[in-house]
């Protein structure tokens, strides 16, 4: 293990992981029953249009969640669209601005403005009194996001929304699986949409699903989903094409039959990052809120660089030269960005988003699900331990050496630009007298 800030990969020293370790790394641990399902739907010839894996894959969805109706897509962002659209939103839509761009883009390509709400610090969802200050006569419902599958207030937005007669649409991407006080994501609000995209709990490579226990709004979204029909030849509605074909479904069904498994893995290194985390001044593991059963599927921290030594960004790309290819989502807030930075001043912001600007500079996501095992986990609370006891040495280093600085030979961020040769650094320690002692 390292014990010295020159033996850093960004420093030119030999990467910790020479296989990184992602954040969201797609599973699926059954591959040869999946091969075979994903034959036999070859040889049915029914591949797409509510075929019977479809419907299965429906089926599985509604009793994890215990909702009426499961309305399975081929992504979440037009999930959202559909849902937004079954509801009848229209003019504004209040959304939290931490959280996926997919969030608000989803609105704004319907021709409905996001509007963008402040999060609640200790939660990182939507702050409800920064919500209120955002509603004028043109808003018609509300987005928040379970984000990191946190699920907080949800009666009082429920209340919140009826007094004002708005309708409440959840973004439940990250929330497949997770519950508050015994009631699984999928039963609050008006209807709820999950992400099964390749990084998410359950995946399906590419997918979605609107759960509701309304059975008109489940109606309009199965008709939304398809063109708008309602017939053999009846069209009653303007539709999209947001079906999730066969092999999709397929894939969904193998990971819904895995995601005990799952939570178990991100619970073991929730575990050993936690211990790690304990001892380190300025690096934070975001409280689970209380009442929350959570699919663990992200692992958040917060940097304080004051107490750590080192900024948020820094320690990303330190543990990226690793391997360990931490993310920082979401930097920037939605409302940094285009079109809503150059939209008319009070069209997308009008209340403070003091919290989101401190976390978009401040959280960081760490690698974990069944790929990451939790000696790899120990691992890299080993290496943020060996970053915060010597941070000032690594900021010496870092501050010569920032152009040249190593990238992991995987990292899809890495820069065409030339790295930092192990020489230059003999060199640079020769001549600086700190670090000369230092190592
Ligand atoms: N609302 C919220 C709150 C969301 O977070 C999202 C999506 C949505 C709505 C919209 O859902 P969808 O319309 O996508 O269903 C990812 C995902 O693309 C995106 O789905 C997700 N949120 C967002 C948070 O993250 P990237 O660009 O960070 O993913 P990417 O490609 O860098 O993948 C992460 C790591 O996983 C990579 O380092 C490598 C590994 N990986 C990834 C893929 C796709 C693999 O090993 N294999 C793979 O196939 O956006």
């Amino acid at each position: 293990m390292k014990s010295s800030p020159f033996q850093l990969a960004a420093f030119g020293g030999a990467p910790a992981f020479s296989k990184p370790l992602h954040v969201g790394q797609p599973v699926l641990i059954n591959q040869e029953a999946m091969l075979a399902d994903i034959e036999s739907v070859m040889r049915s010839g029914q591949l797409t249009n509510n075929g019977p894996r479809l419907q299965e894959f429906e089926s599985a969805i509604a009793k994890v969640c215990r909702t009426k109706h499961a309305i399975a897509t081929c992504n979440a962002t037009i999930a959202l669209q559909i849902a937004a659209r079954a509801l009848q939103l229209s003019g504004e839509v209040i959304v939290p601005a931490f959280t996926f761009i997919a969030t608000a883009h989803a609105l704004e390509w319907i021709g409905i403005d996001p509007v963008f709400a402040d999060v609640d610090p200790e939660t990182h969802t939507l702050d409800l009194k920064s919500a209120e200050a955002c509603i004028t006569s043109r808003t018609s419902g509300i987005l928040p996001v379970h984000l990191w599958g946190h699920v907080f207030r949800t009666r009082e937005l429920q209340e919140f929304c009826h007094e004002r007669n708005l309708r409440l649409l959840y973004d439940s991407s990250h929330a497949f699986g997770c519950q508050q006080h015994g009631t699984p994501v999928g039963n609050f609000g008006d209807a709820e949409v999950f992400s099964f995209h390749a990084t998410k709990f359950v995946h399906a490579f590419e997918g979605g699903a609107i759960v509701t226990n309304d059975d008109s709004v489940a109606d309009r979204c199965r008709r939304l989903r398809a063109f708008g029909i309602a017939g053999l030849t009846e069209i009653s509605d303007v539709g999209t094409n947001g079906k999730m074909h066969e092999l999709s479904a397929v894939a969904g069904l193998h990971s819904i039959a895995t995601m005990s498994g799952r939570i178990a893995a991100n619970r073991a290194n929730r575990m050993v990052y936690a211990c790690h985390c304990q001892s380190l001044n300025g690096l934070s593991l975001l409280s689970i809120p209380e009442g929350n059963e959570s699919n663990g599927q992200y692992l958040v921290l917060t940097v304080d660089e004051q107490q750590f030594g080192l900024n948020r960004d820094q320690i990303v790309s330190l543990l990226r030269a690793e391997g360990v290819f931490a993310r920082s989502y979401f930097s920037p807030g939605c409302h940094q960005a285009e079109p809503y930075r150059s939209a008319a001043p009070g069209r997308h912001v009008r209340v403070p988003l003091d919290v989101t600007e401190t976390l978009a500079r401040t959280v960081l996501q760490l690698p974990t699900g069944p790929a990451v095992a939790p000696a790899d986990a120990h691992k890299v609370g080993l290496l943020l331990r060996l970053l915060h006891h010597h941070a000032a040495e690594i900021r010496r280093l870092w501050s010569s050496s920032e152009q040249r600085l190593h990238f992991h030979p995987g990292d899809p961020a890495r820069p065409a630009a030339p790295t930092f040769a192990a020489n230059n650094i003999r060199e640079m320690v020769q001549r600086d007298p700190v670090l000369r002692e230092a190592g």
